[in-house]
């Protein structure tokens, strides 16, 4: 890597290497074997990769624990080979008939028990693949219709939840990924402040942080790089999912900065400025491959994605801290705008 990219770790997950359905039509491209993508990913720079449980373990609902053990490492031998760390493990609490009305806050007490229990084998596989922490997206804990769940019953399930999990491996670490909406109406934990806020009623706040992710942010109207600092204030930036949006639709995770560079180059920026990734904080992407892609270019939004990230950090290395301490100073903010966008096109200011 360039010395440009400075401490950064990057990675994704094998799913943002994908078929191209969509809820309007079937696979366009042939699936990637796991093995091919980690090759891919490293001889495109990446450092890591993120898992949900079963990218890990297929099913692993019907799997035993040998046979959990022996599928998980055959993984871990394919990262050894290939010099990639596995970054986290998520368990995908919304895919089967339990989690039809949430998962941790499912009304019925037994599909609450399952989400315990699958959630305790991704914290088994996290360890056998030697993952830093698990990531919780909760994907299902929320409403379509308000009067089916009890608002702050729903954040004492949650939060109970979690601490289980705490008590299960004294050593585990969770980041709550927030998002506001999709697949359900209204998600209960929906931003950085309910997921941080999480953190805090659980049993061991010291071991609950939160990852952001650029697109999640923009779903709630709110700015990133806003939603960064404020993770970063209170020192619960764990790691980050950079994509982009292209305003109120659903998820689109696009390649980073190829909707806007500027709110692009302020992630970067804040990330940056607050010396993120000093203590091995990982640059990770949640990236989708465009369906019109032909299989031979599918991973194209990955490299650009990268790409894009080192040249906004130079950018914001570059930037003229004096010319923007003066404009502040000056309060000519429009002076200030002015040589935010010269910077980033090029033109001499
Ligand atoms: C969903 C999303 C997930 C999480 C991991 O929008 O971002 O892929 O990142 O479960
Ligand atoms: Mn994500």
């Amino acid at each position: 890597m360039s010395d440009k990219q400075g401490v950064y770790r990057f990675s994704f997950g094998p799913w943002n290497i994908d078929e191209g359905a969509d809820p309007f039509g079937p696979p366009v491209r042939q699936p990637i074997a796991f093995a091919d993508k980690a090759r891919k990913a490293r001889e495109m720079g990446f450092h890591g990769l993120q898992f949900h449980d079963d990218d890990a373990v297929e099913d692993p609902d019907r799997k035993s624990a040998s046979q959990i053990e022996n599928e998980a490492t055959e993984v871990r031998k394919i990262l050894d080979q290939e010099g990639l760390v596995p970054e986290f493990v998520a368990p995908r609490l919304w895919f089967a008939p339990e989690t039809i009305d949430g998962a941790y806050t499912n009304n019925d007490p037994a599909c609450r028990q399952y989400a315990i229990d699958r959630s305790k084998k991704a914290v088994d596989i996290m360890r056998i693949l030697g993952a830093e922490y698990m990531v919780l997206w909760l994907a299902r804990e929320g409403t379509y219709i308000r009067e089916s769940k009890s608002p702050n019953e729903q954040i004492l399930l949650i939060r109970d939840a979690i601490n289980e999990l705490l008590d299960y491996d004294k050593d585990l670490r969770i980041l709550i990924e927030p998002k506001p909406n999709e697949p359900v109406d209204s998600a209960i934990v929906s931003t950085a402040g309910h997921a941080i806020a999480m953190g805090y009623m659980t049993k061991d706040p010291a071991r609950v942080g939160c990852l952001i992710e650029t697109a999640h942010s923009m779903l709630a109207g709110l700015d990133p790089s806003d939603d960064m600092g404020f993770a970063l204030a209170h020192e619960k930036l764990w790691s980050v999912h950079l994509n982009d949006q292209g305003g109120l639709k659903f998820d689109q995770d696009k390649s980073f900065g190829s909707y806007n560079l500027r709110h692009a180059f302020n992630q970067v920026r804040v990330l940056d400025e607050a010396g993120y990734g000093h203590n091995g904080e990982w640059v990770g992407l949640d990236v989708k491959t465009m369906r019109t892609q032909k299989q031979e270019v599918s991973w194209k939004h990955l490299s650009n994605s990268l790409k894009t990230f080192q040249f906004v950090l130079e950018k914001v290395r570059s930037l003229d801290k004096s010319i923007q301490r003066q404009l502040i100073q000056e309060r000519d903010y429009e002076e200030l705008d002015r040589y935010i966008l010269n910077h980033l096109m090029g033109v001499p200011y």
